[in-house]
């Protein structure tokens, strides 16, 4: 009786995102920390997004794409800087892997999101939707903060 409902748990952890504090969802063993994106200029046709992306789990999940209404393309990214000491971004093939136990951070000169075709820009202030696809722990749509470029995520520490 007590596995059953230990597995009923378990089974509807996986089906819903829980959002557990301000700016902070969990879906099956992953904990999805800071998301935020840069503000564009009113032309601009690609963004970044970025997060915190910790595993409590015993076995590794994959990030594996994303979507999201501005942007009809989303892609998974990586700058890197070649032995000129110029730095390009080069797509992440077969998704970002978030080991067991582990956190993985995209962030601004290292992994993140590429929104590509804007339909509109992304403006500071607002909460734009993006949904995040992983491997084991499926689908899961969460808001993002949008900074002005060059800033950093605060903490969050809001107090309601
Ligand atoms: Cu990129």
């Amino acid at each position: 009786m007590l596995k059953t409902l230990a597995l009923l748990a378990a089974a509807s952890l996986v089906a819903t995102a829980n959002i557990t504090q301000a700016g902070e969802v969990s879906v099956g063993t992953l904990d999805l920390k800071t998301p935020f994106a840069y503000a564009t200029p009113p032309s601009a046709k690609v963004g970044g997004g970025y997060l915190t992306i910790a595993n409590t789990g015993d076995a590794a999940d994959r990030l594996v794409g994303a979507t999201a209404k501005f942007a009809p393309t989303v892609m998974l990214h990586r700058t890197v800087v070649d032995d000129n000491g110029t730095a390009r971004m080069e797509h992440v093939m077969g998704g970002i892997e978030i080991p067991a136990g582990e956190m993985v951070m995209l962030a601004p000169g290292g992994l993140h999101i590429m929104f590509m075709g804007l339909t509109a820009p992304i403006v500071e202030g607002e909460t734009p939707e993006v949904t995040l696809t992983f491997e084991k722990a499926g689908d899961v749509t969460l808001p993002f903060d949008v900074l002005r470029p060059g800033t950093k995520p605060e903490a969050h520490a809001h107090s309601h």
